[in-house]
């Protein structure tokens, strides 16, 4: 499997209106361990966790955001709910002591996918500064 940096400069390469594997397992077409679901946002465990509880929370329809580097005003509200589904996932997962969001960005930022997405990482203690 290509390291997370050779897969970011791989699908930095692509359109960014490109689809994605997210869209296949929103649309059921793919299984994903989904722990949240509504209307609005899909939230799965990520197949390659790196800390005991690694959850990616994604926007259902992309509308363009394929990262956060694209947001646009109409987006403000899927942006604010990705973050409060976040937060309602950390505690449905136990987190109480703590946990990490992280958003990676464009190809120096190690972004794999361009679907926009949140990872939410628990269960460990964190470290700072991330690699
Ligand atoms: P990144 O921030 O774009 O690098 O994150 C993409 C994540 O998507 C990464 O942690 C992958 O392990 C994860 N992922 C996944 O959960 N399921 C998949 O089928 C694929 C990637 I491809």
């Amino acid at each position: 499997m290509a390291s997370e940096k050779e897969a970011a400069l791989a699908a930095a390469a692509l359109p960014a209106d490109s689809p994605t594997i997210f869209d296949k397992i929103i649309n059921k077409e793919i299984p994903a361990n989904v722990v949240y679901e509504d209307d609005k946002v899909l939230a799965f465990r990520d197949i390659n966790p790196q800390a005991p509880i690694h959850i990616l929370l994604i926007p259902k329809v992309k509308d363009g955001l394929s990262g956060v580097s694209k947001a646009e005003e109409r987006h403000i509200e899927i942006l604010g709910r990705l973050l409060y589904t976040a937060k309602l996932v950390a505690k449905q997962e136990g987190l109480e002591d703590g946990f990490r969001l992280v958003i990676n960005d464009g190809p120096s930022g190690c972004q794999s996918v361009y679907h926009l997405h949140i990872h939410l990482l628990g269960g460990r203690q964190m470290n700072w500064p991330p690699g």
